[in-house]
């Protein structure tokens, strides 16, 4: 049992939780792998003047991030499962900005902990909502919800549906997923550092992805027999940019990757996709 002092116990959707007393301005650590995103987040917190101390961080793991980064005092790797404890005690709230760490069970029940998901829960929860959108049709978008114990699964306090269309890949279905994120943010980020904001729980559990199935989608069987357009979608999900996704063997057992180019006929006509 952690000790705390001058904690104080709030009722809160239904759910105890023991949080350090909220000191003014709050503290919020900030635990983000996403470049884009820490910075824009940034500039919504200056552009909402966002009342609130805070604290960003990336995972320990991140090796591009402790390369960048070293020596850097405003953004310093962190290790949630070793430091748990401690940001319970020092921080009011801790926002999950697609961070990759897990975060520990117990941490989640005494700091309320917030999660920026690039997806529409409860569908498609987990890895890369957007390539599983494309193949299986379940609907996508951008999610702020509290986080419980299980991925991608607690009390909503937001949404924002983006369509995809039949020419998406994963970089264009993705790239209208982080502006649907960063609408929510500028519309409730004030709201959620003071605590002011109803949740609801989604009406069914939905389904979760994990990073082997991403793997398994990438790995093209050449004498896998469908339809045309379930392979359409399956090339256009894994093309995002310049990432090596969907590959097949050649007669040497080497990777050949595979990547698609879909343009609408009026793309330069005003009709931007
Ligand atoms: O930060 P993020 O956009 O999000 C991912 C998960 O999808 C999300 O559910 C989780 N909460 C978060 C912590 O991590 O992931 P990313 O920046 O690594 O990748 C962005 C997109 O790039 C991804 O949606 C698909 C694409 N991608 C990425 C990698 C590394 C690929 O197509 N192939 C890849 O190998």
């Amino acid at each position: 049992m952690l000790e705390f002092a001058n904690t104080i116990t709030v009722k809160q959707h239904s759910t105890s939780r023991m949080i350090s007393p909220t000191t003014k301005p709050p503290r919020v650590l900030v635990l983000t792998d996403n470049r884009v995103l820490w910075e824009k987040f940034t500039q919504i917190v200056a552009s909402e003047k966002v009342d609130a101390k805070f604290t960003y961080c990336f995972s320990y793991l991140n090796k591009p991030f402790l390369k960048e980064f070293a020596g850097k005092l405003d953004f310093q790797p962190m290790n949630v499962k070793e430091e748990w404890s401690r940001i319970c005690r020092e921080f009011n709230l801790v926002i999950s900005l697609h961070g990759k760490q897990i975060l520990p069970p117990p941490m989640v029940r005494l700091v309320r902990c917030i999660n920026i998901h690039p997806g529409l829960n409860p569908y498609n929860r987990g890895w890369y909502p957007q390539v599983f959108s494309i193949i299986n049709k379940l609907p996508l978008g951008a999610t702020i919800h509290e986080i419980d114990e299980r991925l991608d699964h607690g009390p909503i306090i937001d949404q924002e549906e983006v369509p995809v269309f039949p020419w998406d890949t994963s970089l264009s279905a993705y790239n209208r997923v982080i502006e649907a994120e960063l609408n929510l943010l500028r519309k409730t980020l004030g709201a959620i550092v003071r605590g002011e904001y109803s949740t609801r729980r989604p009406e069914q559990e939905g389904n979760v992805n994990r990073q082997a199935d991403f793997r398994g989608l990438c790995r093209l069987n050449v004498s896998e027999t469908g339809t045309f357009g379930a392979f359409l979608d399956r090339l256009r999900a894994l093309t995002h940019g310049e990432y090596h996704n969907a590959y097949f063997l050649d007669d040497r057992g080497r990777k050949i990757f595979v990547k698609v180019v879909l343009e609408p006929e009026d793309h330069n006509h005003g009709h931007n996709p």
